[in-house]
């Protein structure tokens, strides 16, 4: 037969159990959550922008600007004044092509297509092509890290590619808040970081390449001008560590940096609830909260049942059928 403190920890381990089972999956708390960091921009300067540029690709080298522009029959590749907006130079794409992201390689420019599955290198002071690529998919973003082009093409999957040959050497999922994170459109390394701009959201991520993990969640609404369509295209200056951005049909460039909002975000409300417990894990959550208080309770109520029967077991302080009541001292071995 079971003696008290056997059922003690049979009781406590069958809880234990419970309680570790009922919540699968990483979540806030668990050692493998990172949860990004909520930031907002801060506007310090503003420099002209074609209005009429359906903005795709944005990179600065040297401190001369290039940009790249999309729709068919209406994509280029234009070196602008920062200052002015105006267009220096340009070159037009095929009408049958859709211009998208840009980088520099060097001295070289490296341009994708939409969906004509090539990519375009350049010269940088001719705009002469010099090379051509193929791939597989979609174009969207492009960015170098000092090693590898990156790419983006609308899912949550970037690429990395050889910068000489652009073949793909390997992928990485983008994860933010321990969700996928899709749609990731123009991007800009700097400093470490990956940043892309959301398609459709006025939100820019930073995002640690050897994970995919999203570590900065900055909100870059409240920038678009009048006339304009989505947020699309960051660069970072180097000559003047400034970090601009644009968007498609946009007026204005902006110099922005990030910090932290005057007021801190509710944990579900900056990013669409893509971190918001589910209903499952609401109710697991008020599950475990209930058995960890049956648990505290019961432990002392089971120590104490426990002593009583071992002192019924020795006799000591036994009640008599008369009524009276054994002396401890008589009762207690030596
Ligand atoms: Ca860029």
């Amino acid at each position: 037969m079971l003696r008290g403190r056997g059922v003690i920890a049979i009781f406590i381990a069958a809880l234990f159990c419970t309680l570790s089972t009922s919540n699968i999956g990483a979540q806030e708390g668990d050692s493998a959550y990172v949860r990004a960091e909520s930031l907002v921009v801060v506007e310090h300067d503003n420099f002209s922008h074609d209005s009429d540029a359906y903005t795709q690709g944005l990179e600065f080298y040297q401190g001369r600007l290039f940009e790249s522009t999309g729709l068919r029959g209406n994509s280029s590749l234009r070196e602008v004044n920062l200052s002015t907006g105006e267009v220096i130079r340009s070159i037009d794409l095929d009408e049958s092509e859709f211009g998208e992201g840009i980088t520099f390689v060097g001295g070289d420019i490296i341009q994708l297509t939409w969906q004509s599955e090539v990519a375009y290198r350049y010269d940088v002071d001719t705009f002469e092509v010099i090379a051509n690529y193929t791939y597989d998919g979609e174009g969207w973003g492009l960015a170098y890290d000092g090693e590898y082009l990156i790419m983006s093409n609308g899912s949550n999957v970037l690429q990395f590619r050889n910068a000489s040959t652009f073949e793909l050497v390997s992928t990485i999922n983008v994860t933010l808040n321990n969700e996928s994170l899709s749609n990731l459109n123009e991007l800009e390394y700097w400093d470490g970081l990956l940043y892309a701009n959301i398609y459709h959201r006025e939100e820019i991520v930073a995002i640690d390449i050897s994970s995919g993990v999203v570590v900065l969640h900055i909100d870059a609404s409240g920038l678009k001008t009048p006339g304009g369509e989505v947020l699309n295209g960051i660069a970072f200056d180097a000559t003047t560590q400034s970090l601009w951005i644009t968007g498609k049909y946009w007026s204005k460039m902006y110099n922005i940096t990030f910090i932290e909002p005057t007021i801190p975000p509710t944990p579900d409300s900056d990013t669409d609830n893509i971190s918001a417990e589910t209903p499952l894990q609401e109710i697991n959550s008020v599950y475990s909260t209930v058995i960890l208080a049956i648990l505290l309770i019961s432990v002392p109520v089971l120590l104490i049942l426990d002593i009583n029967n071992r002192q019924k077991d020795t006799g000591i302080g036994m009640n008599l059928k008369d009524g009276g009541h054994n002396p401890t001292d008589a009762g207690v071995p030596k």
